[in-house]
């Protein structure tokens, strides 16, 4: 599944692309795909090994905030 998620504490792109290291590093997690100008990141993940709470708990040990944001229509 997809889903977004709203991320507060970026400050530069770098801080996106390391979300985006950090993200991927868990497994379960497909892509993830942050926007430093949007303040958010789409992540694609398999519930059945990751679930929402340690995407957070990961963005939030990267030193940035995060809170679930809407299910996106997957294509
Ligand atoms: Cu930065």
């Amino acid at each position: 599944m997809k889903k977004e998620f709203k991320i507060t504490g970026m400050h530069c792109g770098s801080c996106a692309l390391s979300i985006d290291f950090d993200l991927e590093d868990l497994d379960g997690i497909k892509s993830a795909k942050t926007s430093y100008a949007q303040a958010k990141t789409e992540i694609e993940f398999d519930q059945g090994k990751v679930t929402e709470e340690m995407i957070v708990q990961t963005i939030q040990k990267s030193g940035y905030k995060a809170e679930f944001s809407k299910p996106l229509n997957e294509r």
